[in-house]
């Protein structure tokens, strides 16, 4: 029996694809793109074309697991049945004990005591954030802030354009001007890249604002090597010019925005001879920036995440997005800016998350414990301390910042920690009971995205594997061992998603479960909203088949506006136009005398934040372990390609094999995440980053780090 199985990549990554899988006699044989989803296009990512290696991998976790063995790394390729370290038990076993523990530490120190942590594992609405929810606030568990990757992009971006809404892939074809701003295209998001070949083709100019010589800055047109940390000054600068020249849109800033005569002030104090110090630009090619951005039309901006893992990431994304909203772009098919597309979908979240059963069950809500800053709330917390940790979808001993903190404490002997994987990771490490967790190839899922408009049903293809089971039931389990009466706990995956489209968002109208079971994938109905509910969003004639939001204003924002200035960070004590300090962690600030260097702690282009570093056909895509470095900061080091080097701050060291080959300028070095115990000592690159949290959304600051870097020993 052969059969095709329409699914969506859960992974946390922008392009949310759509993917054909082969069954044959109930064994997944193929995985490809859907070729009917426009943007997917039929192919898929490197890592995610050897899907059926990680699936059917020798080394899932496929039996619960009760620890036997002291807490520490086991090392690559530990049978999961080590009777050593893990013994084999049954669900009723492990939901039992983690049951009665819960109710143990309940008694004892309160419901807060609990902590869940959960990430990007998957993204998919039900096994990314329902069941579990539900269960830790009817618990009364500590909340836990979301905040390591994304917060200080979307509170900048939000201050100024109200929602996470932004240009979508498909116009990126018809623009003659893209800059790619922080945004590792080929490495993260590599279904927008034939958009931008498309454009190309049609004579447009592709720029790169990076640090790093990405695969993307290597094949533009054009690229500036800022420094890291800087980009809200250029993004000033470029608008000193374009503000003093006269070349931004009278009338839509007239019209449209808010604040403009503060920006146009503001703007006086970063003139481009200025900013140079701090961004390593020059002022000619900050100038030539500015007059081509705001001349060339359609020009669209493709910022991604990468600009706000800095202390001011907040500010820098809120300058560059005032950028389309002076020159009026967002008037274009082809123009305006994408950080994120997810606030688009609407899902109906109260209902898949309930957070009235927290109220319920605490009559307040509870504490909440930032992830970022894990490893002190594992080691200082009080009143109550964490005495229990619950991770799925994560893999904190491998992603969280100051690594060795996070360590200390997962090695606590009184933490009770769950870790609900797929693979043996450096964190079930440290975890007391392993819960075996399927794959998108086993359970069925409902998808939507944050580089596209498209909402996409999962079907499962195969059977779970061993005794896998996904999110939703393990959650389901535990609340119903818990004695938990409330009918949510019972419902169906399907009651739930029909739950998660039943919103008043008005771009879901028409778009129900059944008709994705039988589509696959359903673009959003703009149509609806532009049609009926806001007449003032219709663009006419053939533009109206894109997502234009902003075409004409109608930011949904306090003002309607596009927020120049804003008054609400103006309460938070920050500057409510722009402005731009340099990060302490930099060659500004006063640890650089210590530790000369700015590391970007970066992700690897084929792994996908820590998954996939230890998939073989995977690894053989990605050296791990390296430190790459500038030619003149290795020479007077007397570092050579190969050697083995020492990076160091005053948080940690790791080991790692020097690399140098021009992608990076003086001054900046780069190291890449994978899991820790794939590395020499079995740490990461997240040794050296700190807990230190970003100016808006307190987020991590993976990218405003200072090292320095010793010879360790020559390469042999
Ligand atoms: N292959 C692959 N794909 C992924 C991921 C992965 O790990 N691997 N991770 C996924 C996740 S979780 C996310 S959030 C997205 C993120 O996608 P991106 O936002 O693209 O992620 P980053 O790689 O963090 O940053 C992008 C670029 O920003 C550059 N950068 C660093 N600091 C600065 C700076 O101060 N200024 C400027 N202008 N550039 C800077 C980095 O060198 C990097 O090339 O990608 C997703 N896709
Ligand atoms: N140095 C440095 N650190 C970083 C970053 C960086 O750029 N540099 N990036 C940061 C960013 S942007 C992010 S988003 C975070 C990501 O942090 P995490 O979300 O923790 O990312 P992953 O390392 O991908 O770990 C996800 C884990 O979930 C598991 N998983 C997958 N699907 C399921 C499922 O259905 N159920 C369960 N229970 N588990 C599942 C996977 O096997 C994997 O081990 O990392 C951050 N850390
Ligand atoms: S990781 Fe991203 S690019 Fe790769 S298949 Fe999944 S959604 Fe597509
Ligand atoms: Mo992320």
């Amino acid at each position: 029996m052969k059969k095709v199985v329409h699914a969506a990549c859960p992974h946390d990554c922008p392009d949310a694809c759509g993917v054909l899988i082969t069954v044959e006699d109930g064994r997944a044989t193929k995985i490809q793109g859907d070729p009917a989803h426009p943007v997917t296009r039929g192919f898929l990512c490197a890592k995610v074309a050897k899907y059926l290696d990680r699936v059917y991998s020798p080394e899932r976790v496929l039996y619960p697991m009760r620890r036997v063995g002291p807490k520490g790394p086991t090392g690559p390729g530990q049978d999961t049945r080590s009777p050593q370290v893990f013994q084999r038990i049954s669900w009723d076993e492990a939901l039992d004990e983690i049951v009665w523990r819960f109710r143990g530490i309940t008694e004892e120190f309160g419901s807060e005591a609990i902590l869940p942590f959960s990430y990007g594992g998957t993204l998919g609405v039900l096994n990314g954030s329902s069941m579990d929810r539900r269960f830790f606030h009817r618990l009364g568990a500590s909340q836990l802030a979301r905040t390591i990757c994304s917060m200080a992009g979307e509170e900048g971006l939000k201050s100024v354009i109200g929602m996470k809404w932004g240009t979508e892939p498909e116009q990126f074809a018809h623009s003659r001007y893209i800059i790619a701003w922080a945004a590792n295209i080929h490495g993260n998001n590599v279904h927008l890249w034939p958009f931008i070949e498309e454009a190309r083709r049609h004579g447009a100019k592709l720029v790169v604002i990076d640090p790093y010589r990405t695969r993307t800055a290597a094949c533009a047109d054009w690229h500036l090597p800022i420094n890291p940390g800087t980009d809200a000054a250029l993004a000033l600068a470029m608008m000193h010019v374009i503000i003093n020249e006269g070349l931004y849109d009278t009338e839509y800033v007239s019209r449209y925005t808010l604040g403009f005569e503060q920006l146009r002030k503001k703007v006086q104090e970063y003139p481009p001879e200025r900013v140079v110090q701090w961004t390593g630009i020059s002022v000619a090619d900050t100038v030539k920036l500015a007059r081509e951005y705001a001349t060339t039309r359609p020009a669209a901006i493709r910022v991604n995440y990468g600009v706000q893992r800095s202390e001011r990431g907040g500010m820098a994304m809120r300058a560059i997005t005032m950028l389309p909203c002076i020159i009026g772009s967002w008037k274009e098919v082809g123009g305006g800016l994408q950080l994120s597309t997810s606030g688009a979908f609407g899902l109906n979240r109260e209902a898949l998350d309930r957070p009235d059963l927290m109220v319920k069950a605490l009559g307040r809500p509870a504490r909440t414990v930032n992830m970022v800053e894990l490893g002190k709330a594992l080691n200082t917390l009080e009143h109550p301390p964490i005495k229990a940790l619950f991770v799925y979808n994560s893999n904190p001993a491998a992603v969280c910042p100051n690594h060795n903190e996070v360590i200390r404490g997962l090695q606590r002997p009184d933490l009770f920690t769950v870790v609900h994987e797929q693979f043996l990771t450096d964190t079930t490490d440290y975890a007391d009971i392993v819960l075996p967790a399927t794959t998108f190839f086993e359970h069925k899922e409902l998808q939507t995205a944050y580089g596209h408009y498209y909402v996409q049903m999962s079907h499962p293809a195969i059977a779970p594997l061993g005794e896998c089971q996904s999110n939703v039931e393990v959650f389901r389990g535990l609340a119903e061992r818990m004695g938990f009466e409330e009918e949510c706990f019972r419902e169906s995956v399907d009651q739930m998603m029909d739950a998660a489209l039943t919103s008043e968002n008005p771009w879901l109208e028409g778009i129900d479960r059944v008709r994705l079971e039988r589509e696959g994938h359903v673009r959003l109905s703009f149509e609806n909203r532009l049609a009926r509910n806001s007449p003032q969003f219709s663009v006419p004639g053939s533009q109206s088949d894109f997502f234009l939001p902003f075409a004409k204003g109608n930011f949904p924002t306090v003002s309607g506006k596009a927020e120049l200035y804003s008054e609400s960070l103006k309460a938070q004590g920050l500057d409510p136009v722009v402005e731009f300090t340099p990060p302490s962690e930099s060659r500004h600030g006063e640890k650089a005398k210590a530790y000369p260097l700015e590391l970007l702690a970066r992700k690897s282009d084929n792994f996908l934040n820590s998954t996939f570093s230890n998939v073989p056909a995977v690894q053989r895509m990605e050296e791990l372990g390296l430190l790459e470095i500038s030619r003149v900061d290795a020479r007077v080091r007397g570092i050579a390609g190969g050697d083995t080097v020492r990076v160091f701050n005053d948080r940690g060291d790791i080991l790692l094999k020097a690399r140098v080959d021009g992608a990076l300028q003086p001054g900046v070095v780069c190291a890449r995440l994978s899991w820790a115990k794939l590395t020499e000592g079995g740490r990461n690159v997240n040794v050296l980053t700190s807990e230190k949290l970003t100016d808006l959304g307190n987020s991590a600051t993976f990218y405003s780090v200072l090292v320095e870097v010793e010879l360790s020993k020559p390469a042999s």
